[in-house]
C-alpha cells in the first residue's frame, strides 16, 4: 500500500512500466553489471488528484556532478525562458529597488543569464554540480544544493528575501514538496511572486505523452493538486497560462494569499481540468490503455522496418527515450544508434536497453531511412533544421500523439 506525497491517502496505482533505470544513466559497457534498476509505477490520489510515482530513486542517484542534461541544448528553449524572464521583469521587479531573484533548479544558467546579463541580483540553487559550474562559467551565480525548507532559511539570512521566486522543470523532481512549500512561504518576500512551470497533466493524457514519465519526474502535476499544496501554506495559485514547451507546460503564479488579485485563469483551467477528467481515476484507467497501443503499434513498426532491412537511428538521448526503449522493447536490433549533441552523453550506451549514443555529426554524415523522432517537443527547432535529412528521402518516426511516419 502506497501513501500519497501531498496529503498521505492511499493512492491508487495505475500504470506499471516494469523495471527501469535512471533515465539520465547513460553508462559505459564495464557499468552493464552494475546498473540500477527501480519499479516505475504511477498513481492517482483520490483525495488531492496529484498524480505521482509510487516508488523514487534517492536523489543523488539522479542528480550529481554528471549529471547528463544540459538545459542550453536546445535554442528554442533559450528563447522561451528569454522571453519568460522578460515577463518577470516587466511584471514584477520594474518598480522594485534593488530586486533579488532566486532559481531552483538553475541547471547551466539558460534562465538566470537573462538576469545577470542585466545585473539584477540573483541566485540558482542547483545540486548537479557539472551543469552549476556551467552557469557560474557564464557569470550566473548559482549554488550546489537541493532546495528545500533549510537552504530558503540560509538564503534569507545571507542575502534576504526574495521579490521572485523562479523555477522551471524541476518543481516536479522534488518528492519533498512540503519542505519546498514552507521554503518558498519564508523566502518569499510579502508581495512577491514565486512562478513556476512544468510539464502538464492534461496534456501529457491528451497526447499519451507517457515518456514524461519516469524516475526524476515524481511528479504530474494539475492545477488542482497544486493548489491542494500549496494552500496549506496560505499560498495561492493566482495565474496560469499553458505553454506549447516540452510537449504542453503549464506556468502557476503563486504570492501569499491575499496580496495579489487572482485572475480568471484560475477558475476557467479548473473547469477546463473537471472537463478533461483530471479529478477521475477512470481517465487514468483509459490512459493505460492509450499507452499499452502506443506501444504495440511502435514495437510492430521497428519489427517491420527491421524486417525490410531499413536503417533506423533514433534522434535525441533524452530522459524521455528511456522509458520509451525500455518499456517497448526496443534494442539495438531495431534501433542502430542515438544521435545526440550532448558530449557527455556521446560514446556511452543508453540507460536499460543499451543503445549507443553517437554524436551528432554521424547522423549528418550518413542520413539514416528513418529517425526515431525522442525529441518530439523539439520537433520545431529540429525538423527546421533538418530539411537535408528528408531532401535525403529520410523520414520521422514520431510516437506522441500518435505512431506515425512522417515525410
Ligand atoms: O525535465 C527535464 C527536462 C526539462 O529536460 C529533465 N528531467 C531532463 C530533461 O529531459 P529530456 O532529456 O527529455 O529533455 P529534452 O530537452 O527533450 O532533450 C534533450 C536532449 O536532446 C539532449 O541530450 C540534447 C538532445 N538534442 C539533440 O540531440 N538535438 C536536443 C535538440 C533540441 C537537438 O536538436
Ligand atoms: N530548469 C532547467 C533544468 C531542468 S532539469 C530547465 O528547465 O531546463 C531539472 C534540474 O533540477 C536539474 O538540473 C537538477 O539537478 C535540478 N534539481 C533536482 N532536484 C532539485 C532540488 N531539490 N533543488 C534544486 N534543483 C534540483
Amino acid at each position: 500500500m502506497y501513501h500519497c506525497q501531498i496529503c498521505t491517502h492511499e493512492i491508487e496505482p495505475f500504470i506499471s512500466f516494469g523495471r527501469m533505470p535512471i533515465a539520465n544513466g547513460f553508462l559505459m559497457p564495464d557499468q552493464f553489471s552494475q546498473e540500477y534498476f527501480y519499479n516505475l509505477i504511477v498513481g492517482f490520489c483520490p483525495e488531492c488528484k496529484m498524480v505521482q510515482l509510487l516508488e523514487f530513486v534517492d536523489r543523488e542517484k539522479m542528480f550529481h556532478e554528471q549529471y547528463a542534461f544540459f538545459s542550453s541544448t536546445s535554442s528554442f528553449m533559450a528563447r522561451h525562458f528569454g522571453m519568460f524572464a522578460e515577463k518577470v521583469i516587466q511584471g514584477f521587479l520594474a518598480k522594485v529597488r534593488d530586486p533579488f531573484v532566486v532559481e531552483i533548479g538553475s541547471n547551466d544558467g539558460i534562465l538566470l543569464e537573462n538576469f545577470s546579463k542585466r545585473n539584477i541580483r540573483h541566485l540558482g540553487i542547483e545540486p548537479s554540480a557539472n551543469v552549476a559550474e556551467a552557469a557560474i562559467r557564464k557569470g550566473v551565480k548559482s549554488i550546489c544544493a537541493f532546495f528545500d525548507e533549510n537552504i530558503a532559511r540560509q538564503i534569507v539570512s545571507e542575502s534576504g528575501h526574495a521579490d521572485a521566486i523562479i523555477a522551471a522543470n524541476v518543481m516536479c523532481h522534488i518528492p519533498y514538496l512540503h519542505s519546498v512549500a514552507k521554503g518558498i512561504k519564508l523566502l518569499l518576500k510579502s508581495g512577491g511572486i514565486f512562478i513556476f512551470e512544468d510539464p502538464y497533466l492534461g496534456d501529457i493524457v491528451e497526447k499519451v505523452a507517457y515518456d514524461q514519465i519516469y524516475d526524476e519526474h515524481a511528479f504530474y502535476f494539475s492545477l488542482q493538486s497544486i493548489h491542494y499544496l500549496f494552500s496549506q501554506y496560505d499560498l495561492e495559485v493566482i495565474h496560469t497560462e499553458l505553454y506549447n514547451v516540452h510537449g504542453g507546460s503549464m506556468r502557476y503564479y503563486i504570492s501569499h494569499k491575499g496580496s495579489h488579485a487572482p485572475s480568471s485563469s484560475v477558475m476557467t483551467q479548473i473547469d477546463k481540468e473537471n472537463m478533461l477528467g483530471l479529478h477521475q481515476r477512470k481517465t487514468y484507467e483509459l490512459f493505460r490503455k492509450s499507452v499499452e497501443k502506443s506501444k504495440d503499434q511502435l514495437k510492430q513498426l521497428l519489427l517491420n522496418l527491421k524486417n525490410e532491412k531499413r536503417r533506423v537511428v533514433g534522434y535525441a538521448a533524452t530522459s524521455k527515450s528511456t522509458t520509451v526503449t525500455n518499456y517497448c522493447g526496443i534494442t539495438p536490433d531495431l534501433l542502430e544508434y542515438m544521435s545526440d549533441t550532448t558530449p557527455i552523453k556521446q560514446g556511452k550506451y543508453s540507460p536499460g536497453a543499451h543503445i549507443p549514443v553517437r554524436p551528432y555529426e554521424e547522423f549528418k554524415a550518413n542520413y539514416p531511412d528513418y529517425a526515431l523522432l525522442f525529441g518530439w517537443n523539439h520537433a520545431e527547432e529540429i525538423m527546421a533544421k533538418e530539411n537535408e535529412f528528408c531532401d535525403n528521402s529520410g523520414k520521422w518516426i514520431v510516437y506522441v500523439p500518435k505512431v506515425k511516419i512522417i515525410g
